[in-house]
């Protein structure tokens, strides 16, 4: 995801066939932020991919791919829903104006650019995308732990659940819990109750790190935990990894009957598991085979998450179990 920490220098991208506006865009944006640029509108979206830029300068008329094209590509990918594209054309036609603001640029600026009009809009439009991605991290950012909240979570999981679907890939899933962590509370009292879930918490996120991998608060005590392209062995082969990164983190629970220390409980559940459950077929070689009449959701994924978590402490805590028994 696109998402500048308001300490960050922004992120200025210029997509434009002519060098020489190139040249003289970079020549007036000068100190205001960390610029790439091309010529070539097809490379734009790999570009956006890898740059993640805060605000966009979008040539219009470009050979090949236009910048209406090129908008529209880079507004399809929600990475960029938030990033603004200003369109630089030198027509104040109407039809085109319009045209661009439906397919997604914000505003204009004219050719040729007038430095300080053009200094004054990306001023303006790095403003609105610092003051969105604040608003995006409130609204996604658990407050206490620092990692993912569940809604958050629910859209990556919706999203990844989809990818998943459709291209066969693997997709795992975490749910862990605290074990005896009212006795905890009890015992130590809520701050340090607190503290143990930041460290957790902490501990979870440094071992789950991998591009596209989330961790998330799923409530209370409970963490969940998003791995995309992870089939089942690797996912449980990390789960064992988090249970002893937990274990080693070494807060004592003089009340815990499972250890002398903190220990956690995780269950794991995998599409093609989940999928061959109900289809009585295995699936995550190629497409789905059952697609048209499938009725599963990604709700069953953490449903067997959370079964194999109950089973994980019914016998005995602190381990980690997949599958229903
Ligand atoms: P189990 O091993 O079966 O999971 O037992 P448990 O005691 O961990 O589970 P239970 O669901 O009985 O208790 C969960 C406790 O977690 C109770 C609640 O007070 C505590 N808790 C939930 N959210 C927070 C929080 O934000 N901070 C603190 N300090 N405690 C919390
Ligand atoms: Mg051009
Ligand atoms: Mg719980
Ligand atoms: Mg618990």
């Amino acid at each position: 995801m696109n998402r500048t920490s308001p300490s960050a220098e922004p992120r200025l991208m210029i997509v434009d066939d002519d060098p020489g506006t190139i040249r003289l865009l970079i020549d007036i944006l000068k100190g205001m932020g960390k610029i790439h640029f091309t010529t070539n509108g097809s490379e734009a979206l790999g570009m956006a991919r890898s740059f993640s830029p805060d605000l966009i300068l979008l040539d219009i008329e470009m050979p090949e791919t236009d910048g209406f094209h090129v908008c529209q590509m880079i507004k399809n990918d929600p990475a960029f829903e938030d990033v603004p594209i200003l369109f630089v054309t030198a027509h104040g036609d109407v039809d085109i104006e319009t045209r661009a603001l439906s397919v997604g640029a914000i505003d204009f600026i004219p050719k040729p650019p007038h430095p300080p009009v053009v200094r004054a809009r990306v001023k303006n439009y790095l403003a609105l995308k610092q003051r969105t991605d604040q608003l995006r991290l409130l609204t996604t950012i658990d407050g206490l732990t620092g990692v993912a909240n569940r809604r958050a979570f629910d859209a990556a999981l919706d999203l990844e659940w989809r990818r998943a679907c459709r291209t066969g890939e693997p997709l795992s899933l975490l749910m862990i819990d605290v074990d005896h962590f009212k006795r905890f509370n009890d015992s130590y009292g809520h701050q340090a109750g607190d503290d143990c879930l930041r460290a957790v918490a902490t501990a979870l996120a440094f071992m789950a790190k991998r591009p596209g991998e989330l961790v998330a608060r799923y409530g209370g005590e409970e963490f969940i935990v998003l791995l995309p392209a992870c089939n089942q062995e690797q996912a449980i082969r990390l789960a064992e990894g988090i249970l002893s990164a937990v274990s080693i983190l070494n807060i004592p629970h003089a009340a815990s009957d499972v250890a002398p220390n903190v220990t956690i409980s995780i269950g794991v559940s995998s599409i093609a598991s989940v999928c061959e459950s109900a289809h009585a077929q295995s699936r995550g070689f190629g497409t789905c085979r059952f697609k048209e009449v499938c009725h599963l959701g990604s709700a069953d994924l953490v449903k067997a998450a959370d079964q194999a978590l109950y089973t994980a402490k019914r016998t005995g805590r602190h381990r980690v179990h997949f599958g229903v028994e």
